[in-house]
């Protein structure tokens, strides 16, 4: 989530005369302005003409510099994504020394933390391979691998036209297999028929690939470096990840990682208004905002508690939850919401809300509204202020941005910008669906629980009204019934870039409704994803359009919120086991790396 600049930068460079009338219409100033022109020098005409082309350079280069803060797609998330925990690098050939500039302000221009060459695998650390031949690569076995193998089981199922034998099939192949060795609890039919073997997938193949990025972690990792990164990309990724991880397997490595990581990332607090700034230099402990601004995004302010907060009670030591539990106080007591819809930015040296009058559940706000509702999860349900204003900014959900298309009547969430509606969703907020789910089964209102269900359907729409049965990044509904379309989708939003949201969303309807429509749903998106988006040599990429099934327009880009997100959603949609990861245990942060619902509440 990046942000857009605050004013545009313009270069301009101003030929004035007052001879020649420029701003004359007719024939008189065409031939004033030719006649000075040919008393230039030569030497004069070609600065200008110089000055000129420079212009245009740089007028060019600004340009799409500003659309890719506004498509949220900063270089900076780019490779903030290319380390997220996967952990091995997209692009080998990055220049794996971070650029170190004068000063913090430098922008950084590679990852920030260094990628290392994938370790050998030590085979007799692991004598025991798991799966069938076809699915172990080099003795090991990758969930994107194994994903990616459904596309044969789509072929095999055209073929047959049983996909309940299909599904059983691919999974029997599995159990099938020879080299299996230990055969998964509950292989049998009736349950193989709902679901890809997710019990052989915990048994194989995270153990292999654990054991590698353990030992990246344990041997490579450092965080003393001299980069800068930004608050919220890091928390959510790398800090989440490195706390989740000491969870499932109580590795003390994984806590002392986390805690060394967090402490480099406290400096961000130190602003006049305690609003943390966007940018720490983890290495030399400053912290500074976006060069063009001293405003942070909301939803990064508010989206990097569940992690701090952990991080404190894992410690015991309180400065973590302090910090972050001071920005969601200010922003509580904060006037400038519209019925608890909140402005997308807000001032660090003010503490302020700034660029007020827009309200969305799209970019720069989505996961404010999601982290209210999982940090009072989180605490035991006990710390009223999150859920007065979770509630509050559901209602004015309600009021003010929920509305319906004429063709299908697809309930949608618009944006409000100044008093006027925008019929225009975010695909990234289809995570309101899972997100109201969870509330309503943690008793908030049953009215929750039916707007998750229609939304759930729109965002569904976002996939099987496309083309290539894809979700464009944004869509724009149609209010007006004398049209068939639900959805309209402009030039400049065809793109997919294997986002999670609507997987995730689909993965808390089918856990807490049971409903197999939202399996089948997931089942026909990995479908396009895996047809339209594979990549043959390994691997999936983002496309540039969604409505060319004859040439989706590959990327040749892969974000890692498709191996953190939306591969682990599709993973546990298709699970059988409803504890797996019990939402009655964990809660899961924005980047889908589990943490625990605490034990006791906070103090
Ligand atoms: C993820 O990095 C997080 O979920 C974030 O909150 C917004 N969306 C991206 C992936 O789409």
């Amino acid at each position: 989530m990046m942000y857009p600049p605050t004013r545009k930068d313009f270069i301009s460079l101003t030929l004035t005369d007052p001879n020649c009338h420029i701003y004359n219409n007719g024939k008189h100033r065409k031939q004033s302005c030719w006649r000075k022109w040919k008393q230039l020098s030569r030497l004069q005409r070609n600065i200008i003409l110089f000055l000129l082309a420079l212009t245009l350079v740089l007028a060019l280069m600004s340009y799409s510099h500003i659309s890719k803060q506004r498509t949220g797609l900063s270089k900076k998330e780019d490779w903030m994504e290319m380390i997220d925990d996967g952990l091995k690098p997209a692009f080998p050939d990055v220049n794996l020394k971070p650029v170190v500039g004068p000063d913090s302000m430098t922008e950084v221009k590679g990852p920030n933390i260094p990628i290392f060459q994938k370790p050998p695998i030590n085979k007799r650390i692991f004598p025991n391979k798991r799966g069938p031949p076809s699915l172990q690569k080099n003795g090991n076995v990758s969930l994107t691998f194994l994903v990616a193998r459904q596309e044969e089981v789509q072929d095999a199922e055209e073929e047959n036209g049983d996909k309940q034998k299909k599904l059983v099939s691919w999974r029997g192949a599995i159990i099938e297999a020879d080299q299996v060795t230990e055969p998964p609890p509950s292989a049998n039919e009736k349950d193989a028929a709902a679901t890809p073997a997710p019990e052989i997938l915990a048994g194989s193949v995270p153990v292999t690939e654990f054991a590698e990025a353990k030992q990246w972690i344990e041997k490579e990792l450092s965080f003393n470096q001299n980069v800068d990164v930004n608050l919220f990309e890091t928390t959510i990724r790398v800090l989440g990840g490195l706390l989740s991880t000491y969870h499932l397997t109580g590795d003390q490595l994984f806590l002392n990682k986390a805690k060394d990581l967090g402490s480099r990332l406290m400096p961000a607090f130190k602003t006049p208004s305690k609003i943390p700034f966007s940018d720490v230099n983890i290495g030399k402990g400053t912290a500074h905002p976006p060069r063009w601004t001293s405003d942070s995004s909301m939803a990064e302010v508010t989206s990097i508690q569940l992690e701090f907060r952990e991080l404190s009670r894992l410690t015991q030591d309180p400065q973590y939850k302090e910090v972050v539990d001071e920005v969601m106080k200010q922003v509580h007591k904060l006037p400038g919401k519209h019925d608890g819809l909140i402005p997308m930015f807000i001032n660090t040296n003010s503490g302020q809300f700034s660029h007020r009058g827009i309200y969305t559940l799209g970019a720069r706000a989505d996961s404010y509204y999601e982290y209210l509702l999982k940090q009072w999860i989180q605490g035991g349900k006990t710390e009223d202020e999150l859920l007065e204003d979770y509630i509050e900014a559901i209602n004015g959900v309600k009021k003010h941005l929920v509305r319906q298309t004429g063709p299908r009547k697809l309930t949608f969430v618009g944006e409000l910008s100044h008093n006027r509606f925008s019929p225009k969703m975010d695909h990234l907020v289809c995570f309101l669906p899972g997100t109201l789910a969870l509330g309503a089964h943690n008793d908030l209102p049953g009215d929750h629980m039916d707007l998750a269900v229609q939304l759930m359907e729109t965002c569904h729409h976002m996939y099987t009204q496309m083309e290539t049965g894809l979700s464009p990044e944004i869509a724009h509904f149609n209010l007006h019934t004398t049209d068939s379309n639900d959805i309209i989708v402009k030039p400049a939003d065809r793109h997919n870039l294997l986002r999670p949201e609507t997987v995730e969303s689909l993965f808390y309807m089918y856990r807490l409704t049971k409903n197999p429509k939202y399996r089948e749903w997931g089942w026909e998106i990995l479908q396009s994803f895996n047809k339209y988006t594979r990549v043959s040599d390994g691997g999936y990429t983002s496309i540039n359009n969604v409505r060319d099934p004859e040439n989706p327009q590959p990327r040749d880009k892969m974000e890692s919120f498709f191996l953190g997100e939306t591969l682990k959603y599709f993973y546990l949609l298709f699970s059988d086991d409803m504890e797996l990861l019990s939402l009655d245990k964990y809660v899961f942060n924005t980047e889908a790396h589990p943490l625990p619902i605490w034990p006791t509440p906070p103090k």
